[in-house]
């Protein structure tokens, strides 16, 4: 089981610290989502807004990469610059094989309105294990 439905105003995870983390949002919606990333100090890593993808090939709005730090992070996920606050079902997972780590990810979708497929907005945060 995934962690949620929760309410994307502000939710909590952590990220190993020292990691070269790339993400994406992308959208499949009407409405203009809105998705900002804050570090564990309170800066603002990202913000990624836009609507499209209706057409059932979802719209990237933005995408990036940082080095990761110790700590909390926190994710805000909703439309219209933060009016209103998605649904969100998230989790994180990994690529292990033989004990070893190679691959890490935390994935978020949004479900945006009264609808329950959760098909408004995906973001994605992940990182291999080792760099170079
Ligand atoms: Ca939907």
């Amino acid at each position: 089981m995934s962690i949620g439905p929760v309410s994307g105003n502000g939710i909590s995870f952590a990220l190993s610290a020292g990691k070269s983390a790339f993400w994406t949002v992308n959208t499949q919606a009407a409405y203009n989502q809105y998705v900002k990333l804050v570090d564990p100090s309170g800066n603002v890593v990202f913000t990624a807004t836009g609507s499209g993808g209706t057409n059932g090939t979802p719209n990237q709005i933005g995408s990036g990469n940082f080095t990761a730090v110790a700590g909390n992070y926190t994710i805000y996920i909703g439309i219209n610059n933060g009016a209103q606050w998605n649904q969100v079902i998230w989790d994180s997972d990994s690529l292990v094989n033989g004990g070893t780590v190679y691959y890490s990810v935390t994935t978020f979708i949004s479900e945006d309105g009264g609808g329950t497929d959760y098909n408004d907005s995906v973001v994605s945060i992940s990182y291999f294990n080792s760099v170079g």
